[in-house]
């Protein structure tokens, strides 16, 4: 058995391993962060549920730790504090580089309301990225439903040659297959070639799967993984995990031939040797974020600096991934070598990653150590964003242009020192009674059960590989509405089509059509939620990205397949379809079909999918089992709950 396939055995409570199944899995831990904690917490609070139910469950902030975020902030912290949630205070850091140091553990399930949770397989942890409400029954203490993955084992053998990083592994699988091509796998990695790499590499490795769709990667539990826990405290969170290295297939990778690596604008998988596109005139440099804001990293980027100055007309900003992660460089004399240099060192969180400030100038390249450089999630439309690793973005800081690393001569040695583990920024839960909450807190809108047939205008069409931040983008104008869904619906679509709200408002509704992989990246359940609120009823595209798949159904609305593809073609924007007898043909499993077109469209739906789309949405499935009499629990669903219809 592979370590994921031992870790789904032993949190199996529904279904069976088979692959493509649909089975339940206990959640030992659970993760949030305050742009999709909100409405977590909100569709926590409507399950009626006293106090959470997992082992441990933590509500971080660091999407948006600014003054406009102080409504999000003060209902987050005060509902931690009522339910038994940890809370991790602004500025404490990026939600998956704190979980990684203090609370991951290996052998563990955690879910996470971000898509990049797999960031704790470094770690030896099944971590899942999901939507909101996927967490909010976790922490009540239901399964978390997926379809069982293939298990792909990627072989490392050798050892990384020096400037070559963890991130040049991640990219240059990405330039083997693509956004969409980990889509119902999960990565697990073996070989000699493992053991040569730190747990914080590995979790650049396993934090960037996400860009291939996966549906999670997961590393062994070793003695470098003891030794890390050890760093951090936590040598009695070390557990062995068998692992036979069964795998559905086999990856080899000789880590001694991986180059150093870039991704071009503007998709994570055009990926280029760095040789090959050196010399490009360098605007902005960003080192930080979830993939690669480690002390290593930045330990690295200090010592470079040490002796080098940036260059003029660069911009280099450092985002540390969390307060440990700065105290360290502080005791290590490591920040007095950045400061000198002319870079800026900014505060432990998201930040430019999100499009929260760093925007970069228009129409200049920005190198970023980020994991996603979709067009304009810089908030900059016009962006030219590269994404790197830590070595190439230093080199090329201080040269002015891309740069290969290789350039800097030799490498510096780097030594871990012993952390301050900086747990004064988290807030254990004391009990309060009350929540505060300020009018950005909305309430959250309700689907109703769904129609025996379906019909509206197609409201646009879009290509494949359509991203949540295509969807619903975020940045500082949309971020700090993420808990007011009428107020954020206004810009669904906003940055690919302006006019898509009006179209939809003055339809009342009708559908979308994409292409394939609609709905990569992010878990935001807002490309859902919004849409939906919008009077959205079916997407029918090519295929689906999993977790946006899973956040259409929670809220009712239908991720419908092209039976052929090629029916793609024969559906434009502005045309009113009709879909015949939806309900019939989900119950009886049958395809569904365009009235008059022959079109045919398919849908791989678990039963408990189809249930749950009838009735218009997960949360109205719960309240619809609960038994009769429960007027608290209804109640509390009428407050907090705007019926749609
Ligand atoms: C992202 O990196 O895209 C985000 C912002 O962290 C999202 C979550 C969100 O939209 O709030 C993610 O990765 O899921
Ligand atoms: Fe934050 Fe960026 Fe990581 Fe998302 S990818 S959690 S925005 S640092």
């Amino acid at each position: 058995m592979s370590i994921a396939r031992w870790i789904l055995e032993k949190h199996l409570v529904e279904g069976r391993l088979i692959f493509g199944e649909e089975i339940g899995i206990r959640i030992d831990q659970t993760l949030t962060q305050d742009a999709t904690g909100t409405m977590a917490y909100l569709q926590f609070e409507a399950l009626g549920v006293p106090k959470v139910r997992t082992e441990l469950s933590v509500s971080y902030v660091d999407h948006n730790i600014s003054p406009s975020g102080k409504q999000n902030i003060e209902f987050l912290s005060s509902f931690a504090d009522k339910y038994g949630i940890l809370f991790s205070k602004p500025g404490n850091g990026i939600c998956h580089q704190v979980h990684l140091e203090r609370f991951a553990k290996p052998g563990a399930t955690l879910l996470g309301s971000d898509s990049h949770t797999p960031t704790a397989g470094g770690i030896g942890c099944l971590a899942i990225g999901a939507g909101g409400l996927d967490i909010a029954a976790a922490m009540a203490g239901q399964a978390f439903y997926l379809k069982v993955p293939r298990v792909v084992g990627i072989k490392l053998v050798g050892r990384l040659n020096e400037w070559v990083s963890a991130k040049d592994i991640i990219l240059h699988l990405l330039s083997k297959y693509t956004v969409k091509g980990g889509v119902g796998n999960i990565f697990e990695y073996f070989g000699d070639g493992v053991i040569t790499l730190t747990v914080p590499e590995r979790s650049t490795i396993t934090n960037m799967g996400a860009e291939l769709g996966l549906t999670t990667s997961i590393f062994p539990s070793d003695e470098v993984t003891k030794e890390f826990l050890f760093l951090q405290g936590r040598e009695k969170d070390y557990v062995e995990i068998e692992n036979d290295l069964y795998y559905d297939e086999t990856i080899e990778i000789d880590l001694s031939m991986i180059e150093p690596m870039i991704a071009c604008p503007s998709s994570p998988d055009n990926v280029k040797m760095v040789k090959d596109v050196e010399g490009g005139e360098v605007s902005q440099v960003i080192i930080g974020s979830c993939t690669n804001s480690s002390y290593k990293d930045l330990a690295l980027v200090a010592n470079v600096l040490k002796d080098s100055k940036v260059a003029d007309g660069v911009n280099l900003l450092i985002n540390p991934g969390s307060k440990q992660v700065m105290k360290a460089l502080e005791k290590e004399g490591l920040i007095d070598y950045i400061i000198r240099s002319g870079a800026q060192i900014c505060e432990a969180a998201c930040l430019g990653c999100i499009g929260m400030g760093q925007s970069p100038e228009p129409d200049t390249i920005t190198l970023r150590t980020f994991n996603r450089n979709f067009k304009g999630r810089t908030g900059t439309k016009e962006d030219l964003n590269h994404l790197c690793s830590p070595e190439i973005a230093i080199a090329s800081a201080i040269n002015g242009k891309i740069t290969d690393p290789r350039n800097l001569g030799s490498y510096p040695t780097i030594s871990m020192p012993l952390f301050d583990f900086a747990d004064e920024e988290i807030a254990f839960p004391k009990g309060r009674s009350d929540i505060i909450r300020g009018e950005m807190i909305a309430p959250l809108p309700l689907n109703k059960m769904l129609d025996d047939s379906l019909e509206g205008e197609v409201l646009i069409k879009v290509g494949d590989n359509i991203t949540t931040d295509d969807i619903m983008p975020a940045g500082e104008k949309i971020i700090p509405l993420r808990s007011h869904i009428p107020k954020i619906s206004e810009f669904v679509f906003h940055t690919i089509d302006g006019d898509f709200v009006r179209r939809a408002k003055l339809a009342k509704g009708g559908f979308i059509v994409g292409g394939d992989n609609y709905g990569q990246g992010s878990s935001r359940e807002h490309a859902a939620l919004a849409p939906m609120y919008l009077g959205v009823k079916t997407v029918i595209a090519k295929s689906f990205a999993r977790i946006h798949k899973a956040n259409l159904v929670n809220f009712g609305i239908i991720p419908l397949e092209f039976t052929d593809k090629e029916d793609y073609d024969r559906l434009e924007q502005g045309m009113i379809i009709e879909l015949c007898d939806v309900k019939e043909a989900l119950k009886n499993k049958r395809q569904i079909q365009i009235k008059d077109s022959g079109i045919k469209l398919g849908y791989n739906l678990s039963k408990r999918e189809i249930e749950t789309l009838i009735e218009g949405g997960t949360l109205n499935f719960v309240k619809n089992r609960r038994p009769k009499g429960r007027g608290v629990f209804l109640s509390m669903l009428r407050n907090r709950w705007l019926t749609l219809g």
